[in-house]
């Protein structure tokens, strides 16, 4: 067994075959299917990303091209890791499919981690290269690349995309140049694929815990996640998808975002940034059809449609809206503001994904999260006592389904938590079904604060806190905001005679390399933390009390 397989929880074989039988799992890797439906369209254009605009046969040949390069120069191997930390960019596509042609593992990071994240995901991951823009919002991404790989054991390559490129570093848009040989290198693909059950991809878990769990997402799985959200969508060769959202997220990448659109025969449109005037502008330029966007990046679409009109809005078809609740009533403004259908979506890295579907009754669209994407798909909603609930009673959502996955990588501790022994993923949320199917999310019982779409463990942010000296106790809650939903707030109790201030705290996150998102927004220095009866920190209490100080 592979090392890699060695650190997955397969589904159960019996099950795989079912899969199989039911035509989910096509059996063949994720690449090889991407590169069949660039043959079926190969002088449409399937990638543009500003002046830069690839066919479907250039994006095929340069993939193929580019994972000929990472194996023949660089020296990668088959189930060899490259964490991909890329803003939205034209090479952030090639460089994905070329690793599902040569099955090279990316981990999937976001362009706001920094040194704390990105060190650990690639000790974590032994990954042997690290992808990076040189600079981007006035950071040294290549700088920090280079601090990492000199305290890395198993990084050694470090792939660049803009100017400059440091001497001793690659660049990867040369390295992504199309190729004089094309029909070589896809024959080397066509006659080696990677295994259809192998990992494909490496996604970030949420987080509940100190440090994000790696999701090994597998081709077949994940080709699945991309193809049935597309049809569920309608995609098409007319579709025009516009990505907004970081291109890493599950969401904007295969739910069913980039890899959906071009396994649909689509167009792809990348775009550094979801700010509305420029969005806007690239909508009207481009014809886009679909796009995804956290319920915070809707509002500010939201609010600019509202001053400067939805003309510009006007080949947008769909506009899919989750990561975060979205509240019913700004729901209800999306079509008549924006003049578009909206869409729900309910998804996690770790699988399970619920959809409106485009046909449902607007009070469907407006009110719940939409239910799950396929047939195979199980949910539970129980009790505290892990017992089956009625529809209509809020309760904690369990799932199994053919693509999601049975257990984190490498990470036997958290999956006994996360996972009941017969391979249930306790999602952390708390939802409630309607009669009708369709799921509401009511709130959850996983300790985890979502800042606008982002992700962040309440447990990560309490450890960095206990760093500093003048800390005796630390607890992280979710503050209602109303652009983002949720900030951090830090409830702490400081040693006798200590002080500490919120920017002194947030100092110490940015000292210690920790991605901007995840730095308190406001810190209560308390006397003592509110305790429930079994004695743990009662994190509701203290959610109450900062909404409560908010509110005054
Ligand atoms: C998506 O994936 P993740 O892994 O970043 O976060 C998953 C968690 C869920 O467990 C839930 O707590 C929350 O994000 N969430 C929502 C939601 N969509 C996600 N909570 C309320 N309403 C929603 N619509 O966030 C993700 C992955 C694929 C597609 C869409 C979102």
């Amino acid at each position: 067994m592979s090392r890699l397989a060695e650190g997955t929880v397969p589904w159960p074989e019996e099950l795989a075959r079912e899969y199989a039988e039911r035509g989910w799992w096509r059996g063949r890797a994720l690449g090889a299917e991407l590169i069949e439906a660039a043959d079926a369209r190969p002088d449409a254009i399937a990638l543009v990303d500003g002046d830069v605009r690839l066919t479907s046969r250039s994006l095929a040949a340069r993939a193929d091209a580019l994972a000929a390069r990472l194996v023949d120069d660089l020296g990668l191997a088959r189930e060899d890791r490259i964490v991909v930390q890329l803003p939205n960019c034209w090479e952030f596509v090639v460089l994905t499919m070329a690793c599902l042609r040569a099955g090279i593992v990316p981990v999937m990071a976001l362009p706001a981690h920094r040194g704390h994240e990105l060190a650990y995901l690639a000790a974590h991951a032994e990954a042997a290269a690290l992808a990076v823009p040189s600079t981007l919002r006035g950071f040294d991404h290549q700088a920090m690349a280079a601090d990492l790989v000199a305290g890395s054991d198993t990084l050694r390559s470090v792939l660049v995309v803009g100017d400059p490129v440091a001497p001793g570093s690659l660049d990867l848009t040369a390295l992504c140049a199309e190729p004089d040989d094309a029909a070589a290198v896809r024959t080397r693909w066509d006659a080696d694929e990677p295994a259809a059950r192998s990992v494909a991809v490496f996604l970030l878990s949420g987080g509940t815990t100190g440090l994000p769990k790696l999701i090994a997402r597998t081709h077949d799985d994940y080709a699945y996640n991309a193809r049935a959200s597309a049809e569920l969508c309608g995609l098409g060769p007319g579709t025009v998808y516009l990505t907004a959202l970081p291109a890493s997220h599950n969401f904007p990448l295969a739910c069913p975002g980039i890899l959906g659109t071009l396994l649909a025969g689509g167009r792809v449109v990348m775009l550094p940034s979801p700010e509305p005037e420029r969005t806007f502008a690239v909508v009207a330029e481009e014809g886009v059809t679909v796009t995804a966007a956290v319920p915070a990046v809707a509002q500010r679409w939201l609010s600019h449609a509202a001053e400067a009109g939805s003309g510009q809005l006007a080949s947008l078809e769909l506009l899919q809206v989750g990561g975060a609740r979205l509240a019913d009533e700004v729901a209800r403004t999306v079509r008549p503001v924006l003049g578009c259908t909206l869409q729900q979506v309910f998804g996690m890295a770790e699988g399970l994904l619920n959809y409106t579907r485009l046909d449902d009754p607007e009070e469907v669209v407006c009110a719940t999260q939409g239910r799950p994407l396929s047939p195979g798909d199980e949910v539970r909603i129980v009790d505290e006592a892990g017992a089956d609930l009625p529809d209509g009673v809020p309760g904690a959502l369990l799932t199994r389904g053919p693509y999601t996955p049975r257990g984190y990588y490498r990470a036997p501790e958290q999956n006994a938590r996360a996972f009941t022994p017969d391979g249930w993923y306790r999602s952390g949320d708390v939802v409630r079904r309607r009669p009708d199917g369709n799921l509401v999310v009511e709130g959850r019982d996983k300790d985890m604060i979502n800042r606008g779409g982002e992700k962040i463990s309440a447990e990560e942010v309490e450890n960095l806190a206990y760093a500093l000296p003048q800390v005796a106790q630390a607890a992280a809650v979710a503050m209602p905001d109303a652009d983002l939903g949720e900030r951090v707030c830090l409830y702490a109790v400081l040693r006798p005679g200590a002080a500490l201030t919120l920017a002194e705290l947030r100092d110490a996150m940015a000292a210690a390399g920790v991605a901007r998102y995840k730095w308190p927004e406001r810190l209560e220095v308390v006397g003592e933390l509110a305790t429930t009866k079994v004695g743990k920190v009662d994190k509701k209490a203290l959610r109450e009390d900062v909404a409560a100080r908010l509110a005054r």
